[in-house]
């Protein structure tokens, strides 16, 4: 279902001229309203009266996280307190949290475009949603619970954790519509087995993920476990929380809600803009926030965008899967590694779980790699010739996908941490 047609399957060319009239607004109010705009403007000289094109946006510098935390907490608001009426934030792994304020008028424009997505996944009045993302300062949980509410599905709250009971809610709710990160859902779909539950104890039809990447391999297990169909969705606490873009239900690439945010696609290196359908890092601006617009905001993730209308009928440009974070990216032995890639070496062998852990070492003169995933047998640790050849192909794959070698560690299933939010999978030991 195409929850705003107007808007959603609007002639580009009409688009691009909202657009154009959105951010030539919205490059002023910000200059007039916020203190770190106004002083890098007048800092380079630049005339926010002058700005016309979207060929202008070059010349305004990109804003980054470290914007954020160097105006922590409310230093970027461009409203007087008393008309924020909400505000998230997202944790991170050094320093202080980012925050971000919403005004009413950004909590409607939020409701409005995460009722697109969940139309578009194909879920409306007749669903009930288990929303499995922590409630809190985390933009997950109640972004998707105003847009389920918009479109009339009855929301159930259950937050992240407590996993049985979650099992217990979905079944006895008859929930339909799971709202999870991937890595979430596929836990649950293991401990239902677990547990003994029936596929068709559950009534589930939709899941709709995000917060995390997850490979086409992985969904793929993850539909299988549950019985549903899964699209994706994605977004970030610093431009609003989910909501930017979200797969309708053909899944070819996840449309931006291009009326409020603007995207470009530059090389992470230079910043110059990539050519049209290149991958680069995803840099957005807000055409409409009030309370706390950003211009030319690096999201520091990688993906590639594509202007073709849609067979669904929508005209908005739709960004592929996010592939990983320029600064998520490892680099080991020179050799660019996503951990995307060993989850797509992984996730199609029947013989190892969905569950691994990536360790990056410095040992020696040399960086090394450990991937160490968990066997589906753990029996198949008492034959040395089992695990051999098992460990070997795994190797071989990996190889020949990275480029480089990895160890390879197979492990007792239910040994690797299990997670009920983003998987941190990754620990950088160098
Ligand atoms: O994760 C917002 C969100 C909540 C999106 C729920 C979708 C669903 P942050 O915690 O600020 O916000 O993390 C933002 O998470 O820059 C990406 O690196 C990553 N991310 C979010 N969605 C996806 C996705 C929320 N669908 C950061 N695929 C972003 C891949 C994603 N990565």
């Amino acid at each position: 279902m195409i929850y705003n047609k107007q808007i959603e399957t609007m002639p580009r060319k009409e688009l691009e001229a909202l657009q154009l009239e959105r951010l030539n607004y919205i490059v002023r109010y910000c200059y007039r309203n916020i203190k770190l705009y106004h002083d890098r403007f007048d800092a380079i000289g630049l005339d926010p009266d002058k700005f016309r094109t979207f060929s202008d946006l070059q010349y305004i510098p990109p804003t980054t996280k470290d914007d954020l935390r160097d105006n922590y907490p409310f230093g970027l608001f461009a409203v007087p307190r008393e008309k924020v009426v909400r505000v998230h934030a997202s944790s991170g792994t050094t320093g202080k949290p980012t925050v971000v304020g919403y005004t009413q008028g950004d909590l409607d424009l939020w409701s409005e475009i995460m009722a697109r997505i969940i139309s578009a996944a194909g879920v409306g009045d007749a669903d009930i949603a288990q929303v499995c993302f922590g409630y809190g300062l985390f933009t997950g949980a109640l972004g998707l619970h105003y847009g389920l509410e918009r479109v009339g599905a009855a929301v159930v709250p259950s937050s992240s954790g407590n996993s049985e009971k979650q099992l217990m809610l979905m079944k006895d709710f008859g929930t339909t519509t799971l709202i999870a990160t991937p890595t979430y859902a596929l836990y649950l779909g293991e401990l239902a087995h677990e547990l003994g539950y029936q596929k068709s104890d559950f009534k589930l039809r939709v899941g709709l993920f995000g917060s995390e990447g997850c490979t086409p391999e992985m969904r793929a297990k993850i539909e299988e476990r549950l019985g549903l169909f899964a699209t994706d969705n994605y977004g970030l606490s610093e431009l609003i929380g989910p909501g930017v873009s979200g797969e309708c239900e053909l899944r070819c690439g996840l449309h931006i809600a291009e009326d409020h945010f603007l995207p470009e696609v530059v090389h992470p290196d230079t910043l110059q803009a990539c050519e049209e359908g290149e991958a680069g890092e995803l840099v957005v601006t807000t055409l409409t926030k009030e309370a706390m617009p950003l211009l030319r905001y690096r999201t520091r993730d990688l993906t590639r965008i594509n202007k073709q209308p849609c067979a669904c009928g929508r005209t908005t440009a739709r960004m592929d899967k996010v592939m990983g974070r320029s600064d998520d990216m490892l680099k080991i032995k020179g050799v660019n590694v996503f951990p995307s890639q060993i989850e797509s070496v992984l996730m199609p062998m029947e013989q190892v779980s969905p569950h691994y852990m990536l360790y990056v070492r410095h040992e020696g003169y040399t960086d090394t790699l450990e991937v160490q995933v968990e066997l589906v047998d753990g029996s198949l640790l008492e034959s040395y010739r089992d695990l051999e050849n098992l460990q070997k192909k795994i190797y071989h794959k990996l190889h020949t996908v990275l480029g480089i070698d990895a160890k390879v560690t197979l492990v007792q299933p239910k040994s690797i941490e299990r997670f009920a939010g983003k998987a941190k999978r990754i620990v950088d030991l160098r």
